[in-house]
């Protein structure tokens, strides 16, 4: 049953705040931010001289094109404490995701960055439709990973029956979402769409068996037929949230119950939209890459941090009431990033899983598919020429080692390949490493 289009809002002060009140707001937590950047973080404050800005220099929003921008590489660098912008012992929480290597990058939160989170996925659920009479389930993963504990927290704020079931386990999803009668969901949205699936190879009636209403589904790119998709299998209301850990998990942005696009949390982060090869800034209406700049972090506050996803940014106003500007959805990447079943996935940390294993030559090709709305990797990997003509030479231990590394630094199960040497097309330029087959 779909929820009823009400608009409820969790902080309406901060959610329909004027847009020049609120950009005044933004233009002073900047300049706060700023100036905790540059006195406590040596990173920022070498780039900052290098371009000979002084905090007191960045007054408003509209000086942030003028500040330096952060990179995954910077997090990665600095890995794991270099960019925080306060002592060690003020940290409460560390989340994760891949790098662009084997290492992940981390981010740590303060009790209060952790509020702010808390808060801001109250705000996504509530704008989906969620209340205090809720069950809602959990079906992101807990862990490093911010979205199960992200949502775990949210769907706490505010008063809902949480049920944190992790990722997994899909016919004890199902049964828990009709015995305790579940109201809301939270997962990626190719895993929304196998549960619905589920349900009905297992008989179940979406209308009648179960009782979701409401749906928040992200982490990973979907399409508006995805959503009517999902929408029908399950009978509910799927609305799309965004975020990304090194900001503050889910909740950077979520759609109201209009769906059309993701309000961002103004008042915590500053959106921009920058053409990804001249950095200059776009405006509104434009596509290009989203980069964001926290204004209220305290752990490791982010100055332009370039997200590498392409989107457009709208300031129309909504039915819902809410003054914040809405993001689109994310139509693809700067860079060579996968998302699979949620995880990112870089081509560099698969190859250095490869290059570490004996007998493997350095070509390799990923092919991503998507089969009954779940996610594969299938990694084709060439033999070295001494290995392939060894008969003795044991493929299936090659097989596992590879599988094995795989899962362990990438945190995804990929099905191994050996192909003989010179069998993998061979690029005179940049090799093509990806087939992607995925049709969203
Ligand atoms: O995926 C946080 C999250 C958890 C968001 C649960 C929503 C729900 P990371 O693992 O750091 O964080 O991955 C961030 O995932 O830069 C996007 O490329 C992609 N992504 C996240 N949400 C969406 C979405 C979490 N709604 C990266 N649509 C981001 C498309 C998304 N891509």
């Amino acid at each position: 049953m779909k929820a009823p289009k009400t608009h409820n809002i969790y902080n309406p002060e901060a959610e329909c705040m004027p847009r020049e009140q609120l950009r005044e707001l933004q233009s002073k937590r900047l300049a706060e931010t700023v100036k905790r950047e540059y006195e406590n973080v040596p990173v920022y404050r070498e780039r900052m001289d290098a371009k000979g800005i002084k905090p007191g220099d960045i007054k408003s929003v509209d000086d942030l094109k003028y500040l330096p921008f952060t990179n995954k590489t910077d997090l990665r660098d600095e890995f794991p404490f270099g960019l925080l912008a306060v002592p060690k012992r003020e940290i409460v929480r560390i989340q994760g995701s891949s790098g662009t290597t084997g290492k992940p990058i981390v981010s740590g939160y303060t009790e209060n960055d952790v509020e702010v989170w808390t808060e801001m996925v109250a705000r996504a659920l509530v704008a989906a439709g969620g209340t205090a009479d809720d069950i809602i389930q959990v079906c992101y993963g807990y862990g490093l990973f911010t979205g199960g504990l992200g949502a775990h927290q949210g769907a706490t704020r505010i008063g809902a029956m949480t049920v944190p079931m992790s990722s997994g386990n899909t016919q004890r999803q199902i049964l828990m979402m009709k015995e305790l009668g579940s109201t809301m969901l939270c997962c990626t949205p190719s895993y929304a769409t196998y549960l619905g699936e589920t349900i009905r190879e297992m008989g179940l009636d979406p209308k009648k068996d179960i009782r979701l209403k409401s749906g928040v589904f992200g982490a990973e790119p979907w399409t508006e037929e995805m959503r009517q998709r999902l929408e029908q299998l399950l009978d509910i209301d799927a609305c799309d949230i965004y975020g990304l850990t090194e900001i503050a998990g889910p909740g950077v942005a979520f759609e109201c119950l209009e769906k059309r696009g993701m309000h961002v949390n103004e008042d915590h982060v500053i959106a921009e939209i920058i053409d990804p090869v001249t950095e200059e800034q776009l405006p509104y209406g434009c596509s290009g890459e989203l980069v964001f700049t926290t204004i209220t972090k305290e752990g490791m506050p982010m100055l332009r941090y370039r997200t590498h996803d392409i989107c457009k940014l709208d300031a129309t106003p909504c039915a819902c009431g809410r003054t914040t500007v809405r993001m689109g959805r994310i139509t693809g990447r700067t860079d060579d990033m996968l998302v699979i079943r949620g995880v990112n996935v870089f081509p560099s940390q698969i190859e250095s899983v490869l290059v570490s294993v004996k007998g493997v030559a350095p070509f390799y090709q990923l092919v991503v598919d998507r089969v009954h709305s779940t996610d594969s990797i299938e990694v084709q990997v060439e033999l070295d020429e001494k290995m392939f003509s060894d008969t003795v030479a044991d493929f299936e231990k090659i097989r596992n080692e590879i599988g094995e590394k795989i899962k362990s630094v990438v945190g995804i199960s990929a099905k191994v390949t050996l192909v003989g040497a010179k069998t993998l097309p061979r690029s005179e330029g940049k090799a093509k490493r990806v087939i992607d087959n995925r049709k969203l």
